[in-house]
């Protein structure tokens, strides 16, 4: 049998799991998967919490439809629940967007009537739609999809009645911190307007794991050999381009180091470590140093910080059929610059909670989103300084004083996580497509190389159409693996044989 490559994967979350696991189906026998913490998952991550199970990284299958391989694997394992595959479901688009209309509570304990609230969404998702066409019409680097839609408002706003101007600019300044969410960004004047409409959105209704987005990535990693995940195994180092001794009398182009003193020679390494991390180590992660347009892809690019806050409560204030709360807070404005002291005004970006369900199995959960530097803010308090401000602003938004406290919170901190450094990437103004590309790019980039692909680059952020998602993740690592599979047809034909 031909002898097979030593293959080195660093980060265990979806897209590493994926790629080893298409490599070992494909014959590669030598394969590592070395993991910073103690679990498996990354960002994909099923807490038990009030009577069941929240996810306190990726929620949703976003576009659950044949084209989405979450969807295929989740379907393929029995993981959905029979409504996720109606076919009428996999039909409809919802756009990463909650399909339903928010029921909104005021700052001061009002409410806003639903067909004022509609008029305001539906402009807003016209804006949106909009900024996703500027991919092939004329804009310019420096314009972004929040300066965009600020002159929509402005414009817009010539038209509104005198007397519904404030809730508008109000609501709408709600509504642009809920993009935030999903773009994962401080500020939509962060998020390019150009390529905006690269990311590529799929068919099919929003939805979730019943039994937790982690049974998949349980599933997915079940067929690998024991002992080829490595668990609390953070890399320090990744040299390449040079040659290493291993244990055997081969002479390997990469070494990996890590933290622990640990070494690990190989063939090819794929790296999935989160763009937020490479943020903070790329200059001495790697050695020789990776390519100047690698590290400008790297400094360019945009990961933000998204985090849940969720909120138990005994009993519930909304009523049954409300699935979406979103909180107006009066005087904000998309106009007005919000106010910098975090301290006073962090709860200020949290303005959308997602019913959580089914009660029956969770309790009665709400699940805040709020991203930014709020969010990051958020992540230096205390639990009881969370659950003080939780029960202050839901005593606020009810008029009721006597509201009970929530029972318990459960917040996310992605943005302190040391092997993360944030949620998710997005194409900031000053970078563009192309750099997501870039960061695909397999290294030696000379293609005649000697000894080519010793440094491959998975995760997220390296999916031009779908980074930012799981699926977007998934697709990376089995484009690695497939780049390894290409290079040694014969381990293929000898897997094949073996069947
Ligand atoms: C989705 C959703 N979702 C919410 C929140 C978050 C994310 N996403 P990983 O990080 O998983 O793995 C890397 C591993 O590497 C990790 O285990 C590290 O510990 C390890 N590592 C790092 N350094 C190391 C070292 N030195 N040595 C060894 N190991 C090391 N996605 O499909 N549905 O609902 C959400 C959400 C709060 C944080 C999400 C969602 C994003 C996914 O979770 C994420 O992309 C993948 O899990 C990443 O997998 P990976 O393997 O690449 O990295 C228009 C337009 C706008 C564009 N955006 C629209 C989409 C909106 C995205 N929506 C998100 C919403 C939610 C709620």
């Amino acid at each position: 049998a031909p002898p097979s490559p030593a293959v080195v994967i660093v980060g265990a979350g979806i897209s590493g799991l994926a790629a080893a696991e298409k490599l070992h189906k494909h014959g590669f026998q030598n394969i590592k998967i070395l993991e910073a913490t103690g679990r498996t998952g990354g960002r994909i991550y099923t807490q038990k919490y009030a009577k069941g199970l929240v996810e306190i990284g990726a929620q949703w299958i976003h576009g659950p439809s044949p084209d989405n391989p979450i969807f295929q694997l989740a379907s393929q394992f029995g993981l959905l629940s029979p409504d996720a595959l109606l076919e009428e479901n996999q039909k409809a688009y919802g756009n990463n967007h909650p399909s339903d209309m928010p029921v909104v509570y005021t700052s001061s304990g009002g409410n806003i009537s639903a067909a004022a609230l509609a008029d305001i969404m539906g402009l807003f998702i016209t804006w949106l739609e909009q900024a996703r066409n500027f991919t092939n019409s004329r804009c310019g680097p420096e314009d972004s999809v929040g300066s965009f839609i600020l002159q929509q408002i402005v414009n817009s706003s010539q038209e509104w009645d005198k007397e519904l101007v404030d809730t508008n600019m109000a609501l709408l300044r709600g509504l642009l911190n809920m993009e935030c969410c999903v773009s994962g960004t401080h500020s939509m004047d962060y998020v390019a307007l150009c390529p905006f409409g690269e990311y590529t959105m799929l068919a099919g209704i929003d939805c979730t794991f019943p039994t937790g987005f982690e049974s998949l990535v349980n599933r997915i990693k079940a067929p690998l050999p024991s002992g080829m995940v490595v668990l609390n195994k953070a890399v320090k180092r990744i040299d390449w381009n040079g040659s290493f001794q291993g244990n055997d009398s081969h002479v390997y182009p990469v070494e990996v180091q890590c933290e622990d003193g640990d070494s690990f020679v190989a063939d090819h390494v794929i790296v999935t470590v989160p763009l937020g991390f490479l943020k903070k180590q790329s200059a001495d992660f790697f050695s020789p140093e990776l390519p100047t347009s690698k590290m400008q892809a790297i400094k360019n690019l945009g990961f933000g910080t998204n985090n849940k806050i969720l909120v138990e409560f005994e009993k519930p204030f909304w009523d049954p059929n409300t699935t979406l709360i979103q909180v107006l807070w009066e005087g904000d404005s998309p106009l007005i610059e919000p106010k910098e002291d975090l301290k006073q005004n962090w709860i200020r970006k949290l303005s959308i909670f997602v019913v959580l369900e089914p009660p029956a199995q969770l309790g009665h959960v709400l699940c805040g989103f709020i991203a930014g530097k709020e969010a990051e803010f958020m992540e230096t308090l205390t639990y009881e300084e969370i659950l003080s401000s939780m029960t202050d602003l839901f005593r606020r938004i009810t008029g009721n004083p006597e509201l009970p406290p929530p029972v318990s919170i459960l917040r996310s901190q992605w943005y302190s996580q040391p092997y993360t450094g944030g949620s998710y990437s997005y194409v900031a103004v000053g970078s563009s497509g192309d750099d997501l590309d870039n960061l695909a790019e397999p290294l030696p980039t000379d293609k005649e190389a000697l000894k080519p692909l010793q440094v491959l680059f998975g995760g997220e952020a390296t999916e031009r159409n779908f980074y930012s998602t799981t699926h977007g993740a998934l697709i990376s690592g089995r484009r690695e693996a497939q780049r390894l599979i290409d290079r040694y047809p014969q381990l293929g034909v000898t897997a094949s044989k073996a069947k």
